[in-house]
């Protein structure tokens, strides 16, 4: 169990989740949310938006030589992403599990992709896949007041104080 400097177990870790422009079309939205509050996780931040290439070439600096970015940026602008930040304990690396595989030929079925998508090109969600990660995209996509403090009445019961 990670605890911080003050020994108190670790639920302030947050991670960005965003539903991509086929998940919002597929009206897959609240089934992605409820998966992650059903798991215990508190939503922090929430919007809608329509993503543009300035920033999807910061969110996938790492992608932009692939031969598919070109692509990956038509799917990405092609309609509304939902984006949401969540918080709780070991949040970046159980949304990676909860979400599966980037391609959801090799995501077990419970995963988000492997229950709602075909095709690494049409994959339906994006979950940061590290803490710096987390940190980075959550500075790129929500402005400090945009993300909301609050106490979520279950958290002794979801987690040990
Ligand atoms: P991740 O989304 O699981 O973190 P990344 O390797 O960071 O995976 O890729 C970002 C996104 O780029 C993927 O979710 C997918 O939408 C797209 N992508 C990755 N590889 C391919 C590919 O080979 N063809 C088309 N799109 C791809």
């Amino acid at each position: 169990f990670r605890t911080n400097s003050a020994g108190l177990a670790d639920v302030k870790e947050r991670t960005l989740i965003a539903v991509k422009p086929d998940g919002v079309q597929r009206r897959l939205v609240g089934q992605i949310i409820r998966r992650f509050e059903q798991r215990g996780f508190k939503l922090v931040g929430l919007k809608m938006l329509q993503v543009s290439e300035g920033l999807l070439a910061q969110h996938y600096c790492q992608l932009t030589q692939k031969p598919f970015y070109s692509s990956l940026v038509e799917y990405m602008t092609s309609g509304p992403v939902v984006v949401m930040v969540w918080e709780g304990h070991n949040v970046v690396q159980s949304s990676r599990v909860m979400v599966g595989a980037t391609n959801p030929a090799a995501a077990p079925a419970g995963t988000v992709r492997g229950d709602f998508s075909l095709h690494v090109s049409r994959n339906v969600v994006h979950a940061s896949d590290s803490l710096e990660g987390a940190q980075r995209e959550i500075q790129l996509w929500f402005q400090g007041k945009e993300l909301v403090e609050w106490d979520c009445w279950d958290q002794t019961l979801t987690c040990e104080k």
